[in-house]
């Protein structure tokens, strides 16, 4: 910044005005906020609201600072909708100015399909931080504006129909179909282990020191925009010397997170009795006798045409109730983002971007490594169906392990709604440190949540695209509007990450 001013002062102007957010219901930033240096860099002028900003705080903003464009950004599928709603209130309030779209949940194919059709003015998705100083020139220059916006509508017109005639062309096969090739667990020759407890465990302030035993790098640095495998990273020609440089600042702070107890860890787990029922969803009861079902959880399975493999749904990782098998499910919480917000201040009332940034990549780093060592002592002592297991880091990094633990959100169990009954069942208002958004994102950011599955096929699998049976069939399951179920489930279903 220093530098920039000082530009400045001697007479450079700024490039433009470009305004930032987290859209509503959503909590992530590190991405925005890379992109925010990236523009600074390049003598842009940016002002970032932060997470959470209803449409009406961006707008309003934008008029107030006189912006020259609006960045949205948004980490789950929730907030794709939350987008869509911002280009109709821009087209409502006859607004003209550039939406610049990002974040790890948006597209091309989404914002071509669903957003620019809402809004005259130009939708332009930026895929990465890297090239949004050149989408930004594009839509500021004053020659060749006009011609940019219009060929980025062309590609949107000619994404549209590339997916009408996909969808077209793309068989679905029917529910009934999908169901009767489904995986079959009791055919497996299986024998469910039932867990050592049953019920809920707490586990507060957790050794940071013990988690960071289970970092996986490599997604640190892709969290900085160097792609690269950690350690091999090091020996690249370029980035090798970056990389080790980001390293050794992010080994120091972690020291000092451990040593000065920066952020605090806290774990919820709980092991219960489970069946699949009605082919797709999972019964958990309240207790072994199974008498009474405590929640229904509810899954999506493969619809697309197969012939040699199974039509996948997580359910098919249990046996069903009417085999009368007892089975098991677990469920987790956790966290290693508590406290994060004082130490974030400083560095923000230092304009310190560079280890702000890096306090939340590393938080990010501690909740996954929690989740993978959580997940450890499930297999081992909690659940114990491999208290043998003894796997190093990097076999643990490459899933050498009997189970899974899908997130809701993620490609498998893709309706985020679902985590409303995790939270039930884990009696978490009370239990966890954690909360949902109105968009199911989790607060603090650095969490993650989900299922354990120990049946030993189990794999991570996305349910691809879904036909509107399925949606109508899911929505009378789970007791919701149809137009709900969609909202929530359809950029996910429609917008298969290869159709664009
Ligand atoms: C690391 C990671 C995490 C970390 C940290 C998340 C984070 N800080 O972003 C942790 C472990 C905490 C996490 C948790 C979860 N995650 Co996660 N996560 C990822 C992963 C692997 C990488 C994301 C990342 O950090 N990328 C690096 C940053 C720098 O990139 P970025 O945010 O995308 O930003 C870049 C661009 O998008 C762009 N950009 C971003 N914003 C903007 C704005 C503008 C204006 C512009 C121009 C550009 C721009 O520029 C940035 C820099 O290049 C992605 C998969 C993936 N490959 O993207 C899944 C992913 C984002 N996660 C996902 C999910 C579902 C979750 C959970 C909900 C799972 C769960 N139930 O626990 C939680 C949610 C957490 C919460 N608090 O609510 C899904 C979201 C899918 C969906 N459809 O909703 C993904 C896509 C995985 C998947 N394939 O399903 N996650």
């Amino acid at each position: 910044m220093p530098y920039i001013e000082a530009e400045k002062s001697e007479g450079l102007s700024s490039q433009g005005k470009i305004l930032l957010a987290t859209v509503k219901g959503d909590v992530h930033d590190i991405g925005k906020n890379i992109v925010a240096v990236v523009l600074q860099c390049n003598n842009y002028e940016t002002i970032d609201l932060g997470v959470m900003v209803p449409a009406e705080t961006i707008l309003k903003t934008a008029i107030e600072e006189n912006v020259d464009i609006i960045g949205l950004s948004g980490l789950i599928t929730p907030s794709l909708d939350e987008m869509v709603h911002m280009a109709k209130e821009m087209q409502r309030l006859d607004y003209t100015l550039p939406l610049m779209i990002g974040g790890a949940t948006t597209s091309k194919i989404h914002t071509a399909v669903k957003i620019a059709p809402q809004y005259n003015g130009a939708s332009v998705h930026v895929l990465d931080a890297s090239r949004a100083v050149g989408v930004a020139n594009n839509l500021l220059q004053k020659e060749g504006r006009d011609a940019y916006i219009r060929q980025v509508k062309e590609e949107h017109e000619a994404l549209r129909v590339r997916r009408a005639s996909n969808q077209q062309a793309r068989k679905l096969a029917s529910m009934d179909q999908v169901r009767a090739n489904r995986f079959r667990s009791e055919d497996s020759g299986y024998v469910p282990v039932k867990p050592s407890f049953l019920g809920i465990r707490q586990f507060d302030d957790y050794s940071l020191e013990e988690i960071s035993h289970y970092i996986d790098w490599s997604p640190f640095f892709q969290a900085w925009e160097l792609k690269g495998r950690y350690p091999a990273i090091f020996d690249h020609p370029e980035k090798g010397v970056h990389a080790h440089e980001l390293y050794d600042d992010a080994r120091a702070m972690l020291k000092k997170i451990i040593d000065e107890k920066w952020l605090q860890a806290q774990a919820v787990v709980g092991f219960f009795p489970a069946n699949s029922v009605d082919h797709d969803d999972i019964n958990v009861y309240t207790d072994d006798q199974r008498n009474t079902v405590q929640l229904k959880l509810h899954g999506i399975r493969q619809q697309m045409v197969k012939r040699e493999t199974p039509n996948l749904c997580l359910s098919d990782y249990l046996q069903p109730e009417s085999s009368g098998v007892a089975d098991y499910i677990g469920a987790f919480i956790v966290t290693s983002g508590l406290g994060i917000e004082e130490k974030l201040a400083e560095f923000e009332a230092d304009q310190d971007d560079y280890n702000s940034i890096m306090l939340k990549a590393i938080a990010d780093r501690l909740a996954e490594a929690f989740t993978e060592l959580m997940h450890q002592r499930t297999r081992r002592e909690f659940w114990g169906y491999a208290s043998n297991e003894k796997l190093t880091n990097e076999e643990l990094i490459k899933e050498k392990y009997q189970g899974i633990r899908p997130a809701p959100g993620y490609p498998a169990c893709p309706d985020h709604t679902e985590k409303a009954l995790l939270w039930q069942l884990l009696e978490a208002d009370q239990r966890s440190k954690v909360s949902l958004t109105e968009s199911y994102a989790m607060y603090p950011a650095a969490a993650v949540s989900g299922f354990y599955f120990a049946h030993p096929d189990a794999r991570y699998f996305g349910t691809g695209r879904v036909g509107q049976d399925q949606v109508e069939d899911y929505a009378r399951r789970k007791d919701m509007p149809k137009a709900e179920v969609e909202r929530w489930l359809a950029p996910v279903l429609a917008y298969e990450p290869d159709d664009s």
